[in-house]
């Protein structure tokens, strides 16, 4: 009948609006740390008055944004958002009150922040002052857009992205130490779009020896939204005329070194623009310890990390359960005997078959495939 048919049309209206906040809010994923990317959308009789997005610096939110472009418009509409709005004092102030003083009159929100300064307190916040508030509405989808901000708040770790690229034989290179072109152009500017949509990326000194990587990113018009370079270093063997350290100048350049490394290796890079972090050993086996990395890095405001490589360091990270989300390019050639595993001693199917981790989604990368695997 005809109320059904409201019901129905206003509910897919709902989630239309909801969509484009989360989409407008992943216009912000790896450069606002450490707030989270949230996504704001203002309609006033099905018109959309108002849109906004955390800005980069993690300020303004994403609710005054939109409630600044909306104007008068935003009193009696109704705001899509995709996280609680916030109801303390920070950096700025509350995001609820504005809510409240332009008059708006309904807000859905997707999810609840887990920041223990929030908490459900914007909600309550909005509801008090007589806003009708629903929240849940693409919950899920809001829950994986802000996966940095809640693991960083809830587990004070950044929330981890291994990439792997391999060949169709599962190798990463064909001999140790020589790099091998495993995936083409397509894969290549998806890592980079990748890269951008993360505030770090990490790799472990064999690889940055081995490859002498820029670890930018280098699409067209974004070289300003690579993220901070992160080399596990524990002895700073990084040489001062690596490319990462040539260009620690443009791009921040940290590299974590053991407590004991040499003052005088730390001096020369740190005159060369790097940031030398020292972290505890790892107790067990040589090396950094993996949970102390990711501590200091979430301390520093990191959210969403991506972890390059290589083997060894891929298999440490995978090994002591600290993967979220696993990017796996396998490119068409094989590498054939005696190259390189993927992950150092550790077979792929302890991800591919990890009964933690389920398939996200998967595309064609020109004569690429990307599958993407994450924990459920
Ligand atoms: C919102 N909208 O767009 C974002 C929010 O230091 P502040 O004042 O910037 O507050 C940071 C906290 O606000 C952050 O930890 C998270 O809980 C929330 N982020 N909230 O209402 C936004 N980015
Ligand atoms: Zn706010």
């Amino acid at each position: 009948d005809q109320y059904a048919d409201k019901i129905h049309q206003a509910k897919a209206a709902d989630l239309r609006f909801m969509q484009l906040a989360l989409t407008l809010g992943r216009r912000g994923l790896g450069r606002t740390a450490p707030n989270p990317a949230v996504g704001a959308v203002i309609v006033k009789d099905g018109v959309i008055v108002g849109r906004g997005w955390t800005q980069p610096g993690g300020r303004p939110h994403a609710e005054v944004e939109a409630l600044h472009r909306a104007g008068r418009a935003a009193r009696g509409a109704t705001l899509y958002v995709t996280l609680e709005p916030c109801s303390h004092h920070g950096k700025t102030p509350p995001c609820a009150d504005a809510v409240i003083a332009a008059g708006v009159a309904r807000v859905v929100s997707a999810i609840e922040d887990p920041n223990p300064e929030v908490a459900g307190q914007g909600h309550a916040r909005l509801r008090a002052a007589g806003i009708r508030v629903d929240v849940g509405l693409c919950g899920a989808e809001a829950a994986h857009d802000h996966a940095g901000h809640f693991r960083r708040v809830c587990d004070g770790r950044p929330h981890v992205i291994l990439k792997l690229a391999v060949s169709s034989d599962d190798k990463i290179a064909a001999t140790p130490g020589q790099p091998t072109a495993i995936t083409g152009e397509e894969a290549r500017s998806r890592v980079h779009l990748l890269r951008a949509q993360c505030d770090a990326v990490l790799i472990g000194i064999r690889t940055a020896l081995a490859d002498d990587p820029l670890l930018t990113c280098r699409l067209p018009g974004m070289a300003k939204r690579s993220p901070i370079r992160v080399v596990l270093d524990p002895a700073l063997r990084l040489p001062g005329d690596s490319r990462l350290v040539h260009s620690a100048r443009s791009t921040p350049l940290w590299l974590l070194s053991s407590e004991i490394a040499e003052a005088a290796a730390a001096a020369k890079l740190g005159a060369a623009g790097a940031q030398i972090i020292h972290v505890a050993d790892c107790a067990e086996t040589p090396g950094l310890d993996l949970a102390a990395v990711l501590r200091t890095l979430s301390d520093k405001g990191i959210t969403r990390l991506l972890v390059e490589g290589g083997a060894r360091v891929a298999a440490s990270f995978i090994a002591a359960g600290l993967v979220d989300e696993v990017w796996l390019l396998r490119g068409a050639q094989s590498v054939g005997e005696g190259g390189v595993a993927a992950l150092d001693g550790l077979p792929l199917s302890v991800i591919t078959d990890a009964p933690g981790f389920k398939i996200r989604a998967s595309d064609t990368l020109g004569p690429d495939s990307l599958t993407i695997y994450e924990r459920s």
